[in-house]
């Protein structure tokens, strides 16, 4: 039972040529399900296929990621459970971003920081949700602020202006997915992109995922002759991204990829991009190890444990 043209994520990924730092981490990912033990939300836009935490864990080892940050896709609407359980079966090696109502109590919001959850995700994209008031996200966001935790939000570009107020309001850090979105058809010197620049140049809380060229690409995944690197028109976005904004971007992979139509991504050739937008050791160790976790594992950043 899947959402009719729903692509499978790759069984078989090539092993990246790019050797990620010791303690990498990937910063977005998800589970689905399995559906008969977690079940998808009655509210959701599409049926995804079954995503198990084994099967991201055998990712994350295979690529050579040491941790993940699993965040809750919609098709599991504001039930967490899949999340949970699978961060809690990392013992340690993963945290989460969760999806609350307002209606959440104390209790459960301190059960979710147990289980490893660090954020909470708001989503504007208007195919996946339904329509959420903002002073009911407002509310949200000033209750997790109180636990320590930062808000996601996952928009497209051309939303940028209209939500500003709201985002520029909210009390915490602000993580932005896959750069909001830019349309990478358009000028990267153009006022759409620039406006996600000012975004995060006027506001030093927010930072951004450099993550999903796989979705964002107009020239799709064959790679120039000689060279490895696919979706070659995302990477001077977010390569403009990082160098401009070190400290504060993050990377994923996305897996196990939701709602891709056309194809579906090779992860090990997804990681082979990471020393095309960040071209040193330094703005890679930044990338994958310092910034996600100063994020979502403070404590042992601030104990030099890691
Ligand atoms: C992503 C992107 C998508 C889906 C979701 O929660 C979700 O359903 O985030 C998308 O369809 O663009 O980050 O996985």
């Amino acid at each position: 039972m899947k959402t009719p043209g729903w692509l499978d994520w790759y069984a078989n990924p090539t092993k990246p040529e790019f050797v990620l730092p010791p303690g990498a981490v990937d910063a977005h990912c998800h589970v689905f399900g399995p559906h008969d033990k977690f079940p998808y939300a009655p509210e959701r836009k599409y049926t995804p296929c079954d995503a198990s935490k084994e099967q991201l864990f055998a990712l994350r080892d295979f690529l050579g990621f040491s941790r993940n940050v699993i965040v809750q896709a919609t098709c599991h609407g504001a039930d967490n459970r899949a999340l949970v359980d699978a961060c809690r079966a990392a013992a340690g090696r993963a945290r989460g971003v969760a999806t609350v109502r307002r209606s959440v109590t104390d209790d459960e919001l301190h059960a979710l920081h147990v289980a490893g959850v660090r954020g909470v995700r708001f989503n504007f994209v208007k195919r996946l949700v339904d329509f959420t008031p903002k002073e009911e996200l407002l509310e949200i966001a000033g209750r997790i602020a109180k636990l320590g935790w930062h808000v996601v939000i996952y928009f497209e570009a051309q939303d940028l202006a209209e939500l500003w107020d709201f985002f520029t309001a909210l009390p915490t850090k602000v993580v932005v997915d896959h750069m909001g979105r830019p349309n990478v058809d358009k000028d990267i010197d153009g006022p759409e992109f620039g406006l996600f620049l000012k975004f995060m140049e006027q506001h030093d809380n927010v930072w951004s995922k450099v993550s999903c060229p796989e979705r964002l690409s107009v020239t799709g995944p064959a790679a120039l002759d000689g060279e490895r690197a696919p979706y070659r028109d995302v990477i001077p976005f977010a390569r403009r991204i990082v160098e401009r904004f070190p400290d504060r971007v993050l990377w994923g992979t996305d897996w196990p990829h939701p709602n891709l139509k056309d194809h579906m991504p090779d992860d090990g050739l997804l990681v082979d991009i990471i020393p095309h937008i960040a071209p040193t050791p330094e703005l890679q160790r930044k990338l994958l190890v310092d910034n996600p976790m100063r994020l979502y594992w403070p404590e042992e950043t601030a104990l030099g444990t890691r």
